[in-house]
């Protein structure tokens, strides 16, 4: 094994990022005066009267996620706008003074609640850019504030799975910058809520570096650390005006963060995977204009096979409407995925295969890569190859092949072919770089008898928890 694979394969998950990963597709639910105002970005003079969702129902929300086969919700208990989903005591700018509930509502803790019932993960979406709070921009005091609130949200309703830190940033109410104290939040989360992801501008999970959906090639989840650092920009949103600017992770854009050319001369590595984060509209409020705009179910699907498959999460935005539902149509759009996710997936054809493979190490043998369990399939070679053969009986129709890495041993492979044997002769059916946690392969419908997976090149030996073959 080379020196700099023996550097890379140390670089491992945290286990709240391995858990997160494992979550694999979770929501985002974006949801405050906005909603009742019909714009994205809230000033922070809104009056608090305008808030009430009458017919607000988390389960509902709950429901439809679940449907889909997501396994968490990100609330934004508070946007840009500081308007507060939760009866801060911090603040008057809050659910407490609208007439929801008259006054005595607390939507973090129904949702928080709802989650918990529904047996999936609640995080939560706290702005760091407060337009609302007059402290902002007077430094400390501001930070005080700001660790006052995570603090409410982090002991009051129960186990969080991830702290979204959104990096559009600008001036307050007062037209002060704020300049946040990063360490300081980062060290009251952990304290706190230690299992817990800090995503985007945090040191946990990163931004994959657009909104539209879209996931690189190659996503690498081993990366220097300098990645991980923010630093502010001019912010390209339709909605900035000339004093807005956005506190963006650096090299969020870039097209290679982690290939083996990249990493050479880094001596400062981190594990930092990525997050893709979409909404179901164009918006990420709620727009009665926007109702049949919901994203078509080939499009989810694609985007879902690109993130998930390519090694990345999907955060995916559903807004509820001014009643506090998911409209009906996000509801049957979840739904149908679901549905095409749990058909497309349910019946795995390696299992009534005969499996072989290059030598193992002991322990472990390919059988390991029947179950996504923690066991993995080792070659005994440290070459970064191996060769891993499916046989039928019968041909089969094969359209994906989904591929899973074992990530407490790092990322390794960094390039695979997968063939079809075509009348007894080998035909290079797809070709791919990274696995990482899960890479889905979409083939056009392949007829065959027997399937090979070669790995062509990996940091150290590769591993391999999982091998899925679906028609
Ligand atoms: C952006 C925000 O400005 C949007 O309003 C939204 O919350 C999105 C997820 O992040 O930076």
């Amino acid at each position: 094994m080379s020196e700099m694979d023996k550097r890379l394969i140390q670089v491992i998950p945290a286990s709240r990022q391995l858990h997160l990963q494992e979550m694999e597709f979770y929501a985002f639910v974006h949801f405050t005066v906005n909603t009742f105002t019909d714009r994205e970005w809230g000033d922070g003079t809104e009056n608090p009267a305008i808030f009430n969702p009458v017919a607000m129902d988390a389960n509902q929300w709950v429901e439809s996620i679940k449907a889909a086969g997501m396994k968490g919700l990100i609330l934004t208990c508070k946007h840009h706008d500081g308007f507060c989903l939760w009866p801060s005591k911090y603040t008057g700018h809050t659910i407490a003074a609208s007439p929801y509930k008259g006054g005595k509502g607390d939507i973090v803790g129904e949702v928080a609640a709802a989650c918990q019932r529904g047996k999936i993960g609640f995080g939560v979406y706290l702005s760091p850019w407060d337009r609302n709070q007059p402290l902002y921009g007077t430094g400390k005091l501001y930070d005080d504030y700001f660790v006052a609130q995570l603090t409410e949200l982090l002991t009051q309703y129960g186990e969080v799975f991830s702290v979204w830190f959104d990096g559009a940033c600008g001036e307050g109410p007062n037209g002060k910058k704020q300049y946040y104290d990063w360490e300081r939040y980062y060290a009251a989360i952990r304290r706190l809520q230690p299992n817990a992801c800090i995503h985007v501008c945090g040191p946990d999970i990163r931004w994959c570096g657009n909104e539209a959906g879209d996931t690189r090639e190659s996503e690498w989840s081993v990366v220097p650390r300098r990645t991980a650092d923010t630093e502010k920009v001019a912010s390209a949103s339709q909605q900035a005006d000339d004093t807005s600017f956005r506190q963006r992770t650096i090299h969020a854009q870039d097209r290679d963060l982690g290939s083996r050319s990249v990493l050479q001369s880094e001596t400062d590595l981190i594990w930092y995977p990525a997050e893709v984060n979409t909404s179901i509209r164009p918006g990420w409020f709620w727009h009665e204009s926007e109702n049949d705009q919901v994203r078509p179910l080939e499009k989810l699907i694609d985007i879902y096979e690109k993130s998930v498959g390519g090694n990345a999460t999907f955060l995916l935005n559903i807004p509820p409407t001014r009643e506090g539902l998911f409209h009906a149509n996000d509801v049957a759009r979840l739904r149908e995925l679901g549905e095409y996710l749990r058909n497309s997936y349910g019946t795995n054809l390696a299992e009534g295969a005969r499996l072989t493979a290059s030598p193992a190490a002991p322990g472990h043998d390919i059988d390991c890569a029947r179950t996504a369990d923690d066991a993995y399939y080792l070659p005994a070679a440290e070459n970064g190859t191996a060769e891993m053969i499916l046989r039928w009986d019968a041909p089969q129709t094969i359209r994906r092949v989904v591929l899973m890495e074992q990530m407490m041993c790092s990322q390794r492979v960094e390039r695979f072919a997968i063939d079809a044997e075509v009348n007894g002769a080998w035909q290079q059916a797809a070709k791919g770089t990274v696995i990482g946690h899960k890479r889905i392969v979409a083939l056009q419908g392949v007829t065959t008898a027997a399937m090979r997976i070669r790995i062509l090149d990996a940091r150290a030996a590769p591993t391999l928890r999982f091998i899925g073959v679906y028609a």
